[in-house]
């Protein structure tokens, strides 16, 4: 059978939680649904290259379990019954909790939680405004970039860099500490334009094999958490063999006698015993960046779930600033440039509304908590209520096995807006079904390029289905709050946010697509000096310049950050009964826990599944294809063994969220990563695990 014929294409930009934001070319079907989804070939960045899972998107906005109307809980809490109301019952159900909430044990009790389901920022955001109005507890935002960006800023003072597109002008690209083929495949796109163009030489720093790795020149393959051992042993041997450039480390960094007589004793031995990566390998890497010019770095997130993982973001970025690749076109870093939009958001998020300073809870720390514990509740009183939007903690949170028994406290009123039934959703007391991407109108953003794109309602939503703004906006009003932002719709927002961002008017945007916000090349490549007062990148950060400017809280003794550069020794330690380490990295057929339900991403991904080396399986007598248990004092989760090579002895990888279900024993792998935040801000160590594996029972 032929494909039905679109009636029409339309412009759009992916939604999901990716550094891409790919501009996309949607087919809409005389049946008002969704076709084929293509990404847009007009659009630099993009270049007509979007990943699998989004392709298929009309197996997820169109998927059978979609929710559709209101519900509430009738049987006890995640028992999975269910009475379908109208949106007037919830809606005056919410806010009669709500109100009784605020009156009893005062605002703070109650958390709006959100994430990155949607990065649309009218449809992301605006759960602020709610939180401002009635003083609840603010959210610390910790999960996703905790760690990476704090690290980024020590070193520049800004989080911004060359221009994505650039990658292909570059003479060797550096994929580090992310696999861009499962999570941001238009990094390989430019990456390999530049391969096929220039002969640019490709090189991937992971911990596994990856499918990433596969297309690499130069693969190093290193233990965990031991990047900033690589990186200090790559600038001793810079400055040992002569490739430092040390005119423009005069000029723009913070270098010092002090600094050298430090890396002097980073030796590439001493290295190779930490990384795992022998001494030839180390030196193959800092000669090939050290004498082309055009090294492009493309930092990753992944290498920052780490304990040490800030550290080791600051640590990787010294080593451009030694050899000087900013100052070259296809040269120099990017990690994210979010840092450099230059919105204001101040009427979307509802700054004007906020009364005091309520407490901030660290999102990562959701599952201590809710389970009271009194350090995470910052010595105040228990969240009795949440409404949870664009996230599933109940997956993606660590430590969840607390997580889960915070959710099923009887005394904590729990409020989820969702498109499926997620784990988050079966713990709770009111689910409302919410839009996706196509059905609303938002803007975006995203990190890895450097345009503003906005993506317009193109076809019906489902069944009752509301969008975040709406509902957040019903609440405001049921619960008293008048104030006129709540009154607005979903595109005046975007218009309105335009307009005070200095942009031009949404209408000549919907017709281009997008507004470029690319900052001058001399100024992504700091030209004119770095961020930080003296003009000078900083090889000794110092980190309470990070939190004053940007407003990050210290999780640990300040006195305890290693002055320079340098691998920090504070990962998770395996033991004898921890004998192994676990990385829980990014499966290509989800996003997170979002896709793990749609037929083509499973196929794909298969069951939950846990890689070892060969020499491990033989030591533990272990058998590919074998049902294991792993676990560790946090918790256990149960997976197939896949026995492979192309992963260190001593590691394991399980790949994806899948449900949590689709685990024997339905907990998944968040059982085993722990909520302490990580120094010096906070953020999950989500790849940094000491764990047991042991045959599953029965
Ligand atoms: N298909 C798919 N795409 C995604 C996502 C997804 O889950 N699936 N997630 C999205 C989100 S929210 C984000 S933030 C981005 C994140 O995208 P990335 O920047 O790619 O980060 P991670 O996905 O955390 O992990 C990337 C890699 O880091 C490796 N890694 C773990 N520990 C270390 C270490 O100590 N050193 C080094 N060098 N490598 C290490 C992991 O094995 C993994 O291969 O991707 C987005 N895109
Ligand atoms: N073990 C482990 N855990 C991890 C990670 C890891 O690498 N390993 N990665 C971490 C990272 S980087 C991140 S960013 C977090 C991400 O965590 P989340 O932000 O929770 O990401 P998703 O799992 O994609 O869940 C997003 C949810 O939002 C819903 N959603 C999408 N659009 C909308 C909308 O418009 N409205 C509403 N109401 N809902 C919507 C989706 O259906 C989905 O259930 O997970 C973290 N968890
Ligand atoms: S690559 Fe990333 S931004 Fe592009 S379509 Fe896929 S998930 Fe969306
Ligand atoms: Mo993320």
């Amino acid at each position: 059978m032929n494909a039905p014929l679109p009636i029409k294409t339309v412009r759009s930009v992916c939604p999901h939680d990716c550094p891409s934001a790919c501009a996309l070319d949607v087919d809409i079907l005389a049946d008002g649904s969704v076709g084929r989804v293509r990404g847009a070939k007009d659009d630099p960045y993009t270049a007509g290259v979007i990943c699998e899972k989004v392709a298929r998107y009309a197996e997820r906005i169109h998927h059978p379990e979609r929710l559709l109307y209101p519900q509430r809980r009738v049987g006890p809490k995640g028992s999975g019954q269910w009475q379908r109301i109208s949106w007037d019952e919830a809606l005056d159900e919410i806010a009669r909790r709500f109100l009784a909430i605020e009156q009893e044990h005062g605002p703070e009790a109650i958390w709006p939680y959100f994430y990155a389901g949607t990065m649309g920022h009218v449809h992301r955001d605006g759960i602020e405004r709610l939180r401002a109005a009635r003083g609840y507890s603010h959210q610390y935002e910790t999960i996703c970039t905790g760690l990476s960006w704090p690290g980024y800023i020590a070193g520049t003072g800004l989080l911004g860099g060359v221009n994505a597109e650039q990658m292909a002008e570059a003479d060797c690209v550096v994929i580090w500490g992310t696999n861009a083929v499962h999570t941001q495949v238009n990094v390989m796109t430019h990456a390999m334009r530049a391969r096929r163009q220039r002969g640019a030489k490709i090189v991937v720093i992971d911990v596994y094999r990856t499918a990433t790795m596969e297309q690499a020149d130069l693969a190093l393959m290193l233990r965990p958490g031991t990047d900033g051992a690589l990186a200090v042993a790559v600038m001793h041997v810079l400055l040992r063999d002569g490739l430092a450039d040390r005119a423009y480390m005069a000029q723009f960094t913070d270098f010092s006698p002090e600094f050298e007589a430090h890396l002097a004793t980073r030796t590439p031995q001493w290295a190779a015993e930490i990384t795992g990566i022998s001494v030839g390998e180390i030196e193959a890497f800092a000669h090939l960046v050290g004498t082309t010019p055009r090294s492009f770095f493309r930092l990753g997130y992944g290498f920052s779930r780490q304990r040490n993982g800030s550290t080791n973001m600051h640590a990787a970025l010294c080593i451009p600033a030694m050899t000087g690749a900013w100052q070259h076109r296809g040269g120099g870093v990017l990690h994210s440039n979010s840092g450099t939009w230059r919105l204001d958001k101040s009427r979307l998020t509802g700054v004007h509304l906020q009364k005091g300073a309520p407490r901030m809870l660290d999102m990562c720390e959701i599952g201590p908590i809710l389970t009271g514990d009194a350090k995470a509740l910052q010595g105040g009183g228990p969240v009795h209520a949440m409404i949870v939007q664009n996230t599933n903690p109940a997956s993606v949170a660590p430590d969840q096995a607390r997580v889960r028994e915070g959710f099923l406290r009887d005394d904590l009123f729990l409020v989820v807006h969702e498109q499926f039934m997620t784990e988050t959703a079966e713990l709770a007391d009111i689910v409302l079904p919410a839009t996706m991407f196509l059905e609303h109108n938002d803007y975006y953003t995203r990190g890895g390029h450097t345009r503003i794109l906005y993506g317009p309602a193109v076809v019906d939503a489902p069944g009752e289905a509301r969008s975040n703004h709406d509902v957040i906006n019903a609440i405001a009003l049921r619960l008293g709050s008048d104030d006129p932002t709540f009154r607005t719709r979903d595109r005046d927002v975007v218009a309105e946010t335009f307009a005070r961002s200095g942009l031009p008017p949404l209408e000549s945007v919907e017709q281009s697509g997008f507004v470029d916000r690319e900052r001058p090349d001399a100024e992504a490549r700091f030209a004119g000096g770095f961020a930080w007062p003296g003009r000078r990148f900083r090889f000794a950060p110092d980190w309470q310049d990070v939190s004053d400017r940007y407003g990050y809280r210290w999780t640990c003794d300040p006195a305890l950050m290693p002055r320079f550069a340098d691998h920090w020794d504070i990962c998770e330690k395996p033991d004898a009964v921890h004998p192994f380490k676990l990385a829980t990295s990014p499966a290509r057929g989800f996003l997170n826990s979002t896709f793990n339900q749609t037929p083509g991403s499973l196929r794909r991904e298969g069951g939950p599944t846990l890689f070892m080396h060969p020499d491990d399986a033989a030591r533990c007598a272990l058998a590919d294809g074998e049902a294991v248990t792993v676990g560790n004092g946090r918790g256990s989760v149960e997976l197939t063994l896949r026995v492979r090579e192309g992963l260190p002895t001593g590691v394991l990888v399980a790949e994806g969220l899948h449900r949590n279900k689709a685990h024997r024993g339905g907990r998944g792998v968040n059982m085993l990563t722990s909520a302490e935040p990580a120094p010096p801000f906070g953020g999950a160590p989500f790849h940094d695990a000491a764990v047991w594996v042991r045959p599953s029972e029965g």
